[in-house]
């Protein structure tokens, strides 16, 4: 289809935007009883609801063709075939094979990918079960207890975030710690926790090359040395992953504390390739595995459900809505679950990074405004801060909510609370409130989205489908916005302008004046 045509359902999207402006999402329910029917799926063990966004059958008709006209299913097809989708890097884009089905097949560039990821899978799984069963012994010959993963951003984000969603389900003798400032109060805190003889650290880091990583690596080797290891014992407490074999020998550790993967793998896209290692020494192999095929599952739905029941594309399309059609500036994720806590993290790095880019594939400004902010925390926490903002406030904020039906823990009556609280604020923030008293301050003016997906357990496997209907949203918006999903050249002025300060090259601020002489004089305190 041409640009025109694309540009002409974008059209065809406004005016549907324009017809509903005055629209009531409360109204929209009075006015048909099979609304939640019309405007939820299940796919890949989840529910998703879309019913509270304002949208009729035809504005999602309208971004349905929108999805179609932008080629979203063909665009689909390249990615899982390994065509070198992420074009400002020339790489292929293949998150999806770290996961794949042990019968499947693919072929880059004339060479089959997936008996490498196999054969590092089994590696990092066997790896995990050597770690667990307390094979793998420490300097002074103990089994290890602590597990430190060093590492930031894509390498750091999803392995925390979810060890802590699946926390009932990891090693109770292992504990798992994540450190990935630079602020030295990072790794000093974790340091203090541990002990050294039964400590693991894991380098994890694509390029191997990242100044936080690389400091904290060198802090915490110096550390192990300082508690009485030799330098040979080095060995039994530092592994790594990366893509940079030469670098990762350069620090220390032998191929064979190696954990490798792929340029075909973005740092945000990594927490099911090596870089999840952490997560299978807590996990095991089964769990690890469980994780991979919750994502598969849902792989397998984005590719072959239609567009109007494929969950990925649905939560694009409401997304397209609600930023492009309503003008929303930010969306904020609320997960009432207190293991997820950390989501909202993760997920604003997957959507911000990937889409927060203000041109198109050609270079020139992108035609539609792209990834609103992304922000939250769990409820109920939220309901007791930032709540007032999203039901009162000038900004309208459409709202993800995320739960299971059922705990992991056993105590009474909790869980009840926790999802009336869910369902409350989704009806609250909908129908709005008049004053009870004529105090114009108590009323709520409603009509404000939400998008609810619910899961019957936090269980790996859904936790896996979870993230990877994320990250399939995520490339759905890439392709409808036309944007470069798979880069993130915005972060590189900040990290060359630190590089050049250090060495004293940098132009100094009047700011960074000031803190020079406070700091001379700190010193000589
Ligand atoms: C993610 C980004 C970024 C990256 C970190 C760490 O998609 O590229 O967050 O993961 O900068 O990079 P290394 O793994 O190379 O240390």
């Amino acid at each position: 289809m041409s640009d025109e045509m694309v540009e002409a359902a974008w059209a065809a999207l406004a005016r549907q935007g324009a017809r509903l402006k005055a629209a009531r999402i409360d109204s929209l329910f009075a006015a048909d009883a099979r609304r939640f029917a019309r405007f939820s799926r299940e796919g890949a063990g989840l529910l998703l609801d879309i019913s509270k966004n304002r949208i009729d059958e035809e504005a999602l008709a309208a971004l349905l063709a929108l999805a179609k006209g932008a080629m979203l299913e063909e665009a689909r097809g390249r990615m899982f075939s390994g065509e070198r989708i992420n074009v400002t890097e020339h790489r292929a884009v293949l998150h999806v094979a770290l996961r794949a089905g042990n019968d499947a097949g693919l072929v880059v560039d004339g060479h089959d990918v997936l008996p490498d990821v196999r054969a590092v899978k089994a590696r990092v799984e066997a790896f995990a079960e050597q770690v667990r069963s307390g094979a793998w012994r420490g300097f002074t010959g103990k089994p290890i207890r602590h597990v430190v993963n060093i590492g930031i951003g894509g390498s750091d984000l999803g392995p925390r975030m979810a060890a802590a969603a699946l926390s009932p389900h990891l090693a109770d003798d292992l504990a798992l710690h994540y450190v990935a400032n630079v602020d030295g109060a990072d790794l000093a805190g974790v340091l203090d926790r541990v002990a050294a003889e039964e400590t693991l650290f894991i380098v994890a880091s694509k390029t191997f090359t990242t100044q936080e990583t690389m400091a904290n690596a060198a802090s915490a080797r110096a550390w192990l040395r300082d508690q009485g290891a030799e330098e040979a014992d080095v060995a039994k407490h530092f592994v790594a992953v990366s893509t940079n074999a030469q670098a990762v020998a350069a620090f220390g550790i032998s191929a064979e504390n190696m954990f490798p993967f792929w340029d075909w793998v973005g740092g945000r896209f990594s927490l099911w390739s090596a870089i999840g290692l952490s997560l299978a020494i807590g996990l095991g192999s089964e769990g690890f595995e469980a994780l991979l095929s919750g994502a598969r599952e849902m792989d397998g739905h984005f590719l072959e459900a239609p567009l109007a029941e494929n969950l990925p594309v649905l939560l694009a399309l409401t997304e397209i809505w609600n930023r492009n059609i309503e003008g929303h500036r930010a969306r904020a994720v609320v997960p009432y679950d207190e293991r997820l806590a950390l989501l909202p993290a993760y997920l604003q790095q997957l959507e911000m990074e990937s889409n927060g880019k203000r041109l198109g594939l050609d270079g020139e400004e992108a035609l539609h405004a792209t990834a609103p902010v992304v922000w939250g925390g769990a409820g109920t926490n939220g309901q007791h801060a930032y709540f007032q903002h999203l039901h009162q406030g000038t900004d309208v904020v459409p709202v993800d909510f995320i739960a299971a039906i059922a705990p992991d823990h056993g105590l009474a009556g909790h869980h009840r609370l926790l999802m009336a609280n869910l369902f409350a604020q989704g009806e609250a923030l909908m129908r709005g409130r008049a004053s009870p008293d004529g105090n114009p301050h108590r009323a709520f003016p409603g009509n404000r989205p939400s998008t609810a997906i619910l899961m019957d357990r936090l269980t790996p496997e859904r936790l896996g489908a979870l993230l990877a209907l994320y990250e399939h949203k995520v490339f759905c918006l890439g392709v409808l916005w036309g944007v470069p999903s798979f880069d993130q050249w915005g972060v590189e002025l900040g990290k060359e302008l630190a590089g050049s300060l250090l060495k004293g090259t940098g132009v100094p601020s009047g700011l960074l004046g000031w803190y020079n002489s406070r700091a001379r004089q700190e010193d000589k305190l």
